[in-house]
């Protein structure tokens, strides 16, 4: 695939209520967006021009990962970038790219992953779109449609988090997952589960906030049936997890320590992790994340697709991985409506609680031109430099 340019794009989305974390609140999604431009081989001799999209998931600040909108803007704009596309392909002229090679061509940088996993996004859409592929069938989906799970923020008090997840259980949302921190999580787990009953399925996510220090107060989270507990102790704790697990009824799912397969096979084999969170972004794309998805099933490990907020470029591409089938359990994908009043996309909605896979070229999706010049800060041409 010839590429002819490539730009990002900054839109800020204003959140329809606050997401608070352990890490901290947020009121507006900023997210950095890949726009390539290239000629595409239709794969029967022809080619044909096309726009591919990239999502990249790194927050505004570096609080859930060490990534962060305005570094991932730098390292792509004079390293990841002229890395890709300057170097000539094999008639000599560059920007000669593909899907496959992305991951390979940018390994010499180091780390990095949502910046990369968006280039390789972008080019990915691009290639496929050329070709009249949907991402979903590309990644090898078995599903139209997949459940929807949702998470949700700490609330001010008990009583209004009942109700925040009475809303979404009214919705139709298939899972709820609470977000955690020492000081906000029994309690908060004792009532969501006393109020919806046994059969509602709960999880918990401490996105890192506690440590081994905790685990007898941890161990309480026994008594409530969870699904899984997400990232209790810190990303490089992986020895730690493991001890953890050990002494813990509630299987222990690893979001942020999972970099890539190795880093899922190491968790996996030493009893680290025992459900694995996929994020493509954190991983450094859906190629890695797919190999992450394989390893997962060959083991046995549940799997389930994360979420980082994304507009609906990267909800469509979430839906198309969470399509395979070793995604065991419901991913962290709801409607557009639970982030954003207006998406940059047509909006995903809920049907019957799930959300359905994009069938159209690439995925499947693109950015409604007025809704994203509404939302745009920021514009650059990136290459050509
Ligand atoms: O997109 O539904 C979503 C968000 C899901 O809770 C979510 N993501 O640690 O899993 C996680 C968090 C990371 C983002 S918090 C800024
Ligand atoms: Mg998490």
């Amino acid at each position: 695939m010839q590429v002819h340019r490539i730009e990002l794009l900054q839109v800020r989305m204003p959140l329809v209520s606050p997401f608070t974390t352990s890490f901290g609140t947020q009121e507006t999604r900023l997210a950095l967006l890949v726009r390539v431009e290239a000629t595409a081989d239709d794969g029967r001799g022809g080619t044909s021009d096309v726009v591919g999209w990239g999502e990249c998931v790194a927050g505004e600040h570096p609080v859930y990962s060490a990534e962060y909108v305005a570094g991932c803007h730098h390292v792509l704009t004079h390293e990841l970038v002229p890395l890709l596309l300057a170097a000539p392909g094999p008639d000599g002229r560059p920007g000669d790219v593909n899907a496959d090679g992305v991951a390979t061509a940018l390994a010499p940088i180091v780390g990095h992953h949502m910046a990369k996993a968006a280039l390789e996004m972008a080019v990915l859409d691009a290639e496929l779109r050329g070709r009249g592929q949907s991402l979903a069938d590309h990644l090898g989906a078995t599903r139209t449609l997949v459940p929807s799970g949702v998470s949700v923020g700490i609330q001010d008090d008990v009583d209004t988090l009942v109700g925040v997840v009475g809303g979404y259980l009214d919705e139709g949302y298939v899972r709820i997952k609470l977000k955690v921190a020492p000081g906000h999580d029994l309690d908060l787990v004792r009532a969501v589960r006393t109020t919806f009953g046994d059969d509602l399925l709960l999880q918990v996510d401490a996105n890192a906030a506690y440590t081994l220090a905790d685990a007898d107060h941890l161990r309480r989270l026994d008594d409530f049936g969870l699904l899984l507990v997400e990232q209790p102790l810190a990303t490089d704790d992986l020895w730690e997890h493991a001890q953890l697990a050990r002494t813990m009824a509630t299987p222990i799912c690893l979001d942020e320590s999972i970099e890539s397969v190795a880093d899922a096979t190491a968790a996996i084999e030493m009893g680290a992790t025992t459900v694995v969170n996929i994020k493509p972004g954190r991983v450094g794309g859906y190629l890695e994340a797919v190999r992450i998805h394989d390893r997962c099933r060959e083991r046995g490990v549940d799997a389930w697709c994360g979420g980082m907020l994304e507009t609906g470029l990267g909800r469509a591409a979430n839906a198309a991985l969470a399509a395979l089938d070793g995604f065991t359990l419901p991913g962290d994908i709801s409607a557009s409506a639970r982030f954003f009043a207006e998406d940059i996309t047509e909006p995903f909605v809920l049907e019957d609680g799930h959300i359905r896979v994009p069938t159209g070229p690439g995925l499947g999706v693109a950015p409604v031109p007025e809704r994203l010049e509404g939302m745009l800060e920021r514009r650059d041409e990136v290459w050509p430099a």
